[in-house]
């Protein structure tokens, strides 16, 4: 791979803006939140973000999961390398999210709905934990028209490894099918992130469909263990899930699947199909004091982690660099990463 050329990650799924506040045990039970989780909003919550806003000091961050993880290995390859795709409303809340982008260099080329709002993410943050409550606005209208426009597949052809984040799943697989398939047809690798437990038990089928196609799949613990329970597996040691869907029969034999699997504070867990040893990867301490938030930490690791693969470097230098990005966002507010630039 030439390291001059542009735009060699391609990444696509749900742009979000996030409201993110400090909040306490109440908010998360007048809403029937969870501490730690991701869901879509239903009509109890369409309170939340105003409630955020007004009461709870909120600020509005760029988020959605695969737009932090694009940004994040934007971080850390050469200019121009990463583009995205989403949905976005033609607002305010989208204009914030494009200057985020190109403040990060990130490439973003947005299907634009004037008819729909921005989509919109509420995060609780409490303590370590963080809850999540989306409503997908114009990020739900992604299609299959503007990923074979003539001007963004183009890109796609031009891109040497994508990256989908698992939320799009619930928007529009057969875009992700359309990425699946052209990469193993050219023999590039493909990214999946299982992006939340509610990928795998709700939406078990498109995920399935795509799963042959994996290169590589991340996830964090909750995510496997949703994983195994909604597939059956019996499962419950994550290092067992890790191998499990590193196994899962592959479509490009020209590649063998790497499961990647992250535990918060514990250690990174690599499966390599066909391989019989797993191997655990520390991760990089943080001093409790240093703490921002959790939110966007596993994207953060993500994003490092890509940016290895698109570079060429090794399972463990890629896992390396996902460590380190997520460190970085943990000490951030939000899904974000200090500017000026650190250097790995
Ligand atoms: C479809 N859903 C629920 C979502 C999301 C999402 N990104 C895409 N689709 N729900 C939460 N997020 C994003 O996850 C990031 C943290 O990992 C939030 O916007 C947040 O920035």
């Amino acid at each position: 791979m030439s390291s001059t050329k542009e735009y060699r990650l391609l990444c696509l799924e749900n742009p979000l803006l996030d409201i993110q506040a400090f909040g306490n045990e109440a908010l998360l039970e007048k809403y029937g939140l969870k501490a730690n989780d991701a869901i879509l909003a239903e009509s109890k919550h369409q309170d939340l973000h105003e409630e955020l806003l007004n009461n709870y000091d909120a600020k509005l961050i760029a988020g959605g999961a695969a737009q932090n993880t694009a940004r994040g290995a934007q971080y850390l390859l050469p200019e121009n390398s990463v583009v995205y795709l989403g949905g976005v409303g033609d607002d305010k809340y989208a204009a914030i999210l494009r200057d985020a982008c190109k403040q990060a260099g990130l490439r973003v080329e947005y299907r634009v709905d004037p008819k729909v709002p921005t989509g919109r993410c509420g995060v609780v943050i409490t303590g370590h934990n963080r809850s999540m409550c989306t409503e997908l606005g114009a990020a739900n209208h992604y299609d299959l028209e503007h990923l074979k426009r003539p001007d963004i597949w183009a890109l796609v052809e031009n891109a040497e490894v994508f990256y989908v984040g698992g939320y799009h799943f619930t928007v529009c697989p057969a875009a992700v099918m359309e990425l699946a398939t052209e990469a193993a047809s050219k023999n590039k690798p493909f990214v999946l992130s299982l992006a939340a437990p509610f990928i795998p038990q709700f939406f078990k089928d498109p995920l399935d469909a795509s799963a042959p196609y994996w290169d590589y799949v991340i996830g964090n613990e909750t995510e496997a263990a949703a994983y195994s329970e909604s597939h059956g597996l019996g499962l419950t040691d994550v290092k067992e899930i890790a191998k499990a869907l590193a196994n899962l029969p592959k479509k490009n034999t020209q590649r063998k699947r790497v499961a990647v699997v992250t535990q918060g504070t514990g250690p990174t867990i690599v499966a390599v199909q066909g391989e019989d040893e797993i191997k655990e990867y520390p991760v990089h301490k943080i001093p409790e004091e240093e703490i921002n938030d959790t939110n966007g930490a596993g994207d953060a690791f993500a994003g490092g982690f890509c940016a290895g693969v698109v570079s060429g470097r090794s399972l463990a230098e890629s896992v390396d660099m996902g460590q380190w990005l997520a460190r970085l966002s943990i000490k951030e507010l939000g899904p974000s990463y200090p500017f000026p630039k650190q250097a790995y």
